[in-house]
């Protein structure tokens, strides 16, 4: 440990929090990184955290043989709410295996097939209110909009819940509760356990209130599909039913375990937190460049209009013909992954490009930030926005395992073409929709809240003249 660099100022007990701030902790360690290094460490009340983000080092962590998941700091920190649910189960649990089993179905084609006509409905949600408030000429807030609508999507999906969250003018109440959950979480990783009875109480007290109401409106989920039977009102195509029938439904094909009734209500807060905020956030960003780059914008629609051509609606397939607006939210993903850290485990004793060692069990934070900003990965522009880093022959010239924005290996996200397929549609329908009229004065702030989010985004939307 004593040979990995570290902030030069230490205080006593506080560790390195010179600089250090708490609520932007991820962004002030790419400050630090860029001064120390691809492997550096940092210290705060007592807990040293090991960094890494070379691209050496992180295909070395990415060896499914070496390195495992870890589940620490923020995702641990969800353990009192999403328990052993996929996200924050470790890896020993059994649940973590049957549940994947048992799901994984419920993220194939076939089931992505199923979704597609949910996933336009809603979006088609999200296009009326625009269409409404444009006649007012009000600017929609991005973040905000974004987070309705890949909410709406997971819960009418994956559930078929409906959050009505279109027709109201605050965002839902598990929306509230859940953000209170997540920044409870992260704040949790910056003051030290012996203060938080005192810094946190009132924290403390509210996010008990918080976990109470997501634990009740999931209950009423589960109840709502018990009393009207089959669930028909799920992603119904070829009668497999959506991810909630899965679980309740679904025996493991081999063992034929069934998951029990707590956990699956651990899966559906998990999926509802998961498969939400990180795909929000990439949209958010996404639309941020597109707003920004009018050349890049143009060559988006341009395709948009050449691969759905008249088409009221794009069909399933019609959405990963997209390939350059893939590029475009590739690219957004590249420059701020909106999950920007995962952590690994060394599964045996094991030494980290040659020089650090690592016994079993112990574990480093992957910066996927600074990883997909690394300048011999990447290039001297790396900090530059630029999707044709996506075209094909460009990806193939690259190393492996220097885009890391979904995780790696066994335990990497099960929603990744989930997330692609609803923000591809969504961008897609947007771009055909509406002129982009970014605030002049605007400039990038990114909020952390575990995920990243461009902080006060606003967006005027003008519906186009011509197809959409
Ligand atoms: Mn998702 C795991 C990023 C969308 C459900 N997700 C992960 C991990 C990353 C991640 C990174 C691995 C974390 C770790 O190693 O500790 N996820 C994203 C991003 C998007 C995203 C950047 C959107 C963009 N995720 C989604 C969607 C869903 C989802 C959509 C659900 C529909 N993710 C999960 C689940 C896991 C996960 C569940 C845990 C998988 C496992 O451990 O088996």
């Amino acid at each position: 440990l004593h040979r990995i660099p570290h902030p030069p100022y230490r205080v006593p007990l506080l560790g390195d929090v010179l600089g250090a701030g708490v609520r932007t902790p991820v962004q002030d360690s790419m400050r630090v990184a860029r001064r120390l290094g691809p492997v550096f460490r940092r210290k705060g009340f007592g807990k040293e955290i090991v960094f890494v983000w070379g691209a050496e080092q992180v295909a070395e962590l990415s060896d499914e043989s070496r390195f495992a998941k870890h589940v620490g700091l923020g995702v641990a920190n969800l353990r009192p709410v999403a328990r052993d649910g996929l996200f924050t189960a470790y890896n020993h649990e059994p649940n973590w295996q049957l549940a994947h089993d048992v799901l994984a179905p419920g993220f194939s084609r076939s089931a992505m097939q199923g979704y597609h006509p949910l996933m336009l409905d809603v979006a088609r949600g999200l296009m009326e209110r625009w269409d409404a408030g444009e006649a007012a000429g009000d600017p929609v807030d991005v973040p905000g909009d974004m987070t309705k609508l890949t909410l709406e999507t997971i819960a009418r999906t994956g559930f078929g819940y409906d959050f009505g969250s279109f027709e109201r003018s605050r965002p839902h109440p598990f929306v509230t509760a859940m953000v209170g959950t997540l920044s409870f979480a992260q704040r949790r990783n910056v003051v030290p356990p012996p203060l938080t009875p005192l810094l946190l109480r009132g924290a403390t007290k509210r996010n008990a209130a918080d976990t109470a109401y997501l634990n009740r409106t999931v209950d009423e989920v589960i109840a709502r599909r018990r009393e009207g039977g089959g669930g028909d009102e799920g992603a119904g195509a070829g009668g497999t039913g959506d991810l909630l029938d899965r679980m309740l439904e679904t025996a493991h094909p081999e063992t034929g375990e069934r998951l029990t009734s707590d956990n699956i209500r651990r899966q559906i807060i998990t999926f509802l937190i998961a498969g939400h905020e990180t795909t929000s956030g990439a949209l958010s960003f996404a639309l941020y460049y597109l707003a920004r780059n009018p050349q890049i914008l143009a060559r988006a629609r341009e395709e948009v209009d050449r691969v759905w051509g008249a088409a009221p609606e794009p069909a399933y397939e019609q959405v990963a013909k997209l390939r350059y607006v893939r590029r475009v939210l590739d690219e957004s993903l590249r420059l701020w992954p909106t999950a920007p850290a995962f952590a690994r485990e060394a599964v045996r004793d094991t030494t980290l490009g040659g020089e650090h060692p690592m016994r079993r069990g112990a574990w480093a934070l992957v910066l996927g930030l600074m990883l997909h900003r690394d300048p011999a990965a990447w290039g001297q522009d790396a900090e530059e926005f630029d999707p044709d880093r996506f075209e094909p022959a460009a990806v193939r010239a690259r190393p492996a395992h220097v885009y890391k924005p979904f995780g790696t290996g066994a335990r990497a996200c099960i929603g990744r073409q989930f997330a692609l397929h609803e923000a591809t549609l969504v961008l897609g329908l947007l771009l055909r929709r509406y002129d982009l009229h970014a605030e002049p004065g605007y400039r990038l702030r990114v909020a952390e809240r575990l995920t990243l989010m461009p902080e006060g985004f606003t967006l005027r939307l003008t519906r186009r003249s011509g197809p959409g």
